[in-house]
């Protein structure tokens, strides 16, 4: 708990630190505040100083911002005081540090250091539950040393002890304090000073400051003795960002950038070596590696920033971390460019909901340094890995204990089924895969497809583990993941809650400084439309790679996003040399599909934001039918849109038997209706599809990749907009064309004498009768009637 923090802020960010004096009687309290303040030392203080406001002190250079005024509160009887500030529940002015006086010249005022002040201390601030440890020496060990405000013990008068034959067991004197500070673990330092000299006040009174700016709580378990867990999280996406070639090592060079930073000074070859060596002397913890391939590891790191601490350094570490933007709690601070790339783009964060190219480029680095074994898949333990650095839970955002904090608020959530399997359904349920053997697509004309790419492509979203659904949903389960499953799933985050997405990798260390040239893949954003009951999660099923039988679907009343991805023949650009060259290829694309139930479909946000619509009808029910194309009219005019009709196999019986009766249904009529509005719109025509016969899941996400790239006919009436622009163009020019030559006319005109220009004009001016009088007086041109 950062103590400054929770302190009343005032006019401008200001804030303020109070440091309470205490100490026996005559140990010279008053005598330090008073020398402290005018630089003078006086015989005749007053028994207690009135209380001393410093200055403002601007929070310091090292990267604490605001300033802060700093109060020295004096104590005659200073258990009554302590007392007072520390029981009340929320003080009125709480104590930031505590300086606390003994007498070098009076041993006894050291010994109550240990039986009397220490322990009260400790008391005022210690919770009600106290524990007793057997190990505990002069009284009982407090649970909690964390909420103690740091003490600094000055010894006073060391200018009458230096005189003095008790100074001579120096050495007794040392072990004293040794012992002191081992026990009372809030004690920050021990310093010897003399208000009659000057020695050392100003340091007493600056150390206790210090104390306060540079709080030991949040980075560093006293209680435990060690490094507390949030400054490790921290400390660790500080050497990911440093690790330039990540490989999960800081070698020299990349520690030198560090130190460099930070320190304005490069690091000498011998004190590196020196580190080194002092690391790989220390025994290890957890079996972990602090040097490998002489380079130093996250634990190796760590231990190094761990020392500093243990010998006081805090405004080293708050440095670091405070220019990484942690605040006081170690809360990490998300600038603006992650939180709106650009204020300027209306909607920002919808708009910009697919992830960058560095950003994939970032997530590509994870990926590789967290392979542990590198065999192009990260395992649950890897993952853990990646995650280990964010806030609790750290877990991918995917994780549905994520859910409600990333993404409440959200138009859809992720849906992804084998977590559903793993924490909804009874094991049994795991189990069938659907079987994609029969194409079952037909199309409702002639129209080529021949966008749709052969039974050959990569595996599509991995097979999850088979966990029973008892495991507690804290727990990480997640299946191994493939480098596009891994990102896929990270397109699928962004496309529900871009902002959140984006914090989320600043998190885990991406701070937009890669330089990636063109992204790979690319990821479209589609929502799938119909009524209650048309057969849009069977479908969806079938498509996404669900384990189950698609038909076993559960009705929802909230949109749900999955994902998933297809390599697709795409003419794209790409750079040959200085040139840019088309290239028909594969591309990878990322397909995340948000299916919109009836009930969910009404406001305008559903029918925003997403590269495709799929329209999905019953071909049996004409209401199924009616509702996408009612729904249709709400969709912007050029947002590509694809009709597709659901369960044909339950039509095509039907169907004959129709024929066979020589009548006209309104089955009939829906496929016609649908075929003819297509065409009308001059539209691919609508697909037919049956989940039950089984749908060829990547053919079929080819041509919908296809549709949405705009490589087919998904936009309404695209050809004969593509005839007018062009005829516009060649208008354009054509009145270009013309303007010039009039231009070109005129002005030869001007070059061809200014006598046939004044007879032009002279005729003008007959035109209207009255251009000039015949005795040569020209008439204003405005007063032509
Ligand atoms: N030689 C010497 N005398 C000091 C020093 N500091 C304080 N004194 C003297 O010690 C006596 C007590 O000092 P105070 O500052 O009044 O002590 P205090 O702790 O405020 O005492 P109370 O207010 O009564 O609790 C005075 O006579 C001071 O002049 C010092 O560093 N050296
Ligand atoms: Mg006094």
């Amino acid at each position: 708990m950062s103590r400054i923090s929770k302190r009343k802020k005032g006019d401008g960010g200001r804030g303020s630190i109070t440091i309470l004096v205490l100490g026996d009687e005559g140990a010279g309290k008053s005598s330090l505040v008073s020398t402290f303040v005018s630089r003078h030392f006086s015989e005749r203080v007053p028994g207690v100083m009135t209380r001393v406001r410093l200055p403002i002190t601007s929070g310091s250079s090292e990267g604490r911002g605001g300033s802060y005024v700093t109060t020295i509160v004096d104590t005659q009887n200073g258990d009554a005081t302590l007392a007072a500030v520390a029981s009340t529940a929320v003080p009125s002015e709480p104590v930031d540090a505590i300086v606390l006086v003994y007498d070098l010249d009076r041993p006894s005022t050291f010994q109550r250091l240990e039986s009397h002040w220490l322990p009260l201390i400790e008391r005022c601030y210690s919770p009600p539950a106290v524990t007793e440890t057997p190990n505990s020496i002069g009284g009982p060990e407090i649970s909690d040393y964390n909420k103690i405000p740091p003490v600094i013990i000055a010894g006073n008068k060391l200018d009458l002890s230096l005189a003095s034959p008790a100074h001579e067991d120096a050495r007794l004197d040392r072990q004293q304090i040794v012992a002191l500070l081992g026990r009372f673990k809030f004690v920050r330092q021990c310093i010897k000073t003399s208000a009659k000299t000057l020695l050392n006040v100003n340091d007493i009174f600056d150390k206790a400051q210090q104390a306060v700016l540079y709080p030991i709580g949040p980075l560093f378990d006293l209680t435990e003795g060690k490094m507390t867990d949030n400054c490790c999280k921290a400390f660790t996406r500080i050497f990911r960002m440093f690790d330039e070639d990540k490989d999960g090592l800081l070698n020299d060079l990349e520690l030198g950038t560090f130190q460099n930073y930070f320190f304005k000074k490069a690091i000498h070859a011998n004190k590196l070596t020196w580190w080194k060596k002092v690391l790989s002397k220390k025994p290890l913890d957890n079996d972990e590696v602090y040097i490998q391939d002489d380079k130093f590891t996250v634990a190796g790191f760590l231990t190094i920033i761990e020392m500093f601490m243990l010998k006081e350094f805090f405004d080293v570490p708050w440095r670091v971390l405070r220019h990484f933007g942690y605040d006081d709690d170690l809360n990490l601070y998300v600038p603006d460019w992650v939180v709106s790339p650009s204020s300027k783009i209306k909607g920002s964060d919808e708009s910009q909901w697919s992830l960058s190219a560095s950003a994939v480029e970032f997530l590509e680095s994870l990926f590789t340094q967290f392979d542990s074994n590198n065999d192009g898949e990260l395992t649950e333990d890897d993952i853990k890995r990646i995650f280990s650095i964010v806030p609790h839970p750290s877990l991918p955002p995917w994780h549905p204990t994520r859910t409600k904090d990333m993404f409440e608020g959200c138009f859809s959530v992720p849906c992804l089924d084998w977590y559903k399997k793993l924490f909804l359904s009874p094991p049994s349920s795991i189990g069938s895969v659907s079987s994609d053997e029969h194409a079952g697509v037909t199309i409702l004309s002639s129209h080529d497809t021949s966008g749709a790419r052969p039974d050959d492509m990569p595996d599509s979203v991995s097979s999850p583990t088979m966990t029973p659904a008892s495991t507690p949903p804290e727990s990480l389960i997640h299946p191994p993941l493939k480098f596009v499953d891994w990102s896929t799933y990270w397109f699928m985050v962004s496309s529900i809650n871009p902002v959140k997405t984006r914090m989320e990798l600043y998190r885990l260390g991406y701070d937009n400084k890669m330089n990636a040239k063109q992204s790979l893949s690319r990821a479209i954003r589609i929502k799938i439309f119909g009524s209650s009951q048309s057969g849009k999660t069977a479908l969806l099923n079938a498509l996404v790679g669900a384990n189950k039988d698609p038909l076993d679907t559960e009705e929802s009343g909230h949109p749900e996003t999955r994902c998933t991805h297809v390599y697709a023949p795409s003419a794209r650009l790409v750079n040959v040399g200085s040139k840019a060259e088309k290239n028909l290829g594969d591309e990878l694309i990322h397909m995340i599909f948000t299916e919109v139930p009836e009930v969910a479909s009404t406001g305008p946000e559903a029918v925003a934001n997403c590269e495709l619509a799929m329209l999905v009808f019953d071909c049996n029910d004409e209401r199924s039918y009616e509702y996408v194309h009612t729904l249709e009219e709400r969709l912007s005019e050029d947002m590509p849109r694809v009709f597709i009709g659901t369960k044909k196999d339950t039509i095509s019986a039907a169907l004959k038997s129709d024929e066979e009766e020589g009548s006209s249904t309104g089955r009939r009529s829906v496929l016609v209706a649908a075929q003819i509005h297509c065409e009308e719109l001059d539209l691919e025509p609508p697909t037919l599809t049956s989940v039950a016969s089984g749908v060829e899941a990547e053919k079929y996400l080819t041509y919908i990749a296809l549709c949405a790239v705009g490589d087919l006919r998904s936009k309404p009436y695209a050809a004969q907009k593509r005839k007018e622009a062009l005829w516009r163009r060649r208008m354009l020019w054509l009145s270009v064309g013309g303007i010039s030559l009039v231009g070109v006319a005129a002005v030869g005109y001007f070059w061809r004498g200014e006598k046939r220009f004044e007879s032009i004009l002279r005729s003008f001016k007959n035109l209207f009768g009255r251009g000039e009088s015949s005795d040569g007086v020209t008439i204003p041109v405005g007063r032509i009637p």
